[in-house]
């Protein structure tokens, strides 16, 4: 056998393709691509619409390479700037992948998932996922229930699991695998995501708003990664957290800097633990008025 055709033989039984994970907000989906890679790139909250960014999560297997693309909970209830960026992320997504993840929560068909179905592409495997299993503890309940919701919409498959808990998720595995196109892997099998250290920083300190300020303050922020550097094994760096006013950014510092400290010291950790290696971690707060109806704005942050 020459190089060339060996190669082809290795392609012949190698899957590798995209695949998006869409749905409303907050129904679990990048607690669901987390776990199926088995690494935090995604950060997650108990709050709507988390997600920003699309985000590349990669999980290699001996005979496939699965690329999730985590999205933006899409929503149609309110509108502004920020959420036309954020719905225009997931129609783009949804034609460019191999295989659709349409997640929805167990006993929870709601109008907001509802009036998504009708963006499910034709020409594409969609499979539902019904998360949050460990939440239905009648069998009977969720058979009737997922029966209900194959009836609005031509499914390929289904898959029902607890992304937090990790159940199942090996069996979701198997029913995509199938719908990759044969391809050798396009990442090293190492890697699990697209994004580079410096967007992740960034997006760890956001998570911590969502966690630590209350239920509207972190939708009006944003943060920014203003220096980041590696100094032999050391990573040093800056990240500003940008809020709308004055008022905010006390709220964000907290009495005698509690709440920053806080929020500073969990994302040192948690970079510390995803990037493997020390991080020497400066936080800050600045106001800057009235971003998030400027699209040219965030589109600066790379959400376009
Ligand atoms: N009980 C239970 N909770 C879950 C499960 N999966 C996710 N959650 C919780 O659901 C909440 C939302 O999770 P996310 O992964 O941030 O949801 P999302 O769909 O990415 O949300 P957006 O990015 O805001 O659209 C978090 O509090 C998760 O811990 C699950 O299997 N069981
Ligand atoms: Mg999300």
């Amino acid at each position: 056998m020459t190089d060339n055709e060996y190669q082809e033989a290795g392609a012949a039984g190698y899957h590798c393709g995209f695949v998006a994970i869409v749905g409303r907000p907050n129904v679990g989906k990048s607690t669901l691509m987390n776990h199926l890679i088995g690494q935090k790139v995604s950060i997650t909250s108990k709050k709507a619409q988390t997600t920003r960014h699309r985000v590349h999560g990669i999980h290699t297997e001996p005979d496939a390479q699965f690329v999730f693309v985590d999205t933006p909970g899409f929503q149609t209830h309110h509108k502004g700037a920020l959420n036309e960026v954020l719905n225009r992320s997931v129609k783009e997504t949804l034609g460019q992948v191999d295989c659709v993840l349409f997640v929805i929560e167990a006993m929870r068909w709601t109008g907001a998932d509802r009036e998504l179905l009708p963006l499910l592409p034709r020409n594409t495997p969609v499979m539902l996922v019904v998360n949050k299993l460990d939440k239905a503890k009648d069998r009977l309940a969720l058979s009737e229930f997922i029966d209900t919701v194959r009836q609005d919409f031509a499914f390929a498959d289904v898959e029902v699991v607890s992304a937090k808990h990790g159940q199942r998720l090996a069996e979701l595995l198997a029913k995509v695998r199938p719908t990759l196109p044969e391809s050798m892997p396009l990442y090293p099998e190492d890697m699990v995501t697209d994004k580079s250290e410096r967007f992740l920083a960034g997006e760890i300190v956001r998570e911590k708003l969502f966690r630590y300020l209350g239920e509207e303050l972190p939708y009006s922020m944003n943060v920014e990664v203003e220096q980041f550097e590696l100094d032999g094994a050391l990573r040093r760096i800056h990240v500003a957290i940008l809020v709308d006013k004055e008022g905010q950014k006390s709220i964000v510092i907290g009495k005698g800097g509690e709440k920053l400290k806080k929020i500073s010291t969990e994302a040192r950790l948690d970079m510390e633990k995803l990037f493997d290696g020390k991080v020497f971690l400066q936080v800050w707060v600045k106001v800057k008025s009235g971003w998030a109806d400027d699209v040219r704005f965030l589109k600066q942050f790379g959400l376009d």
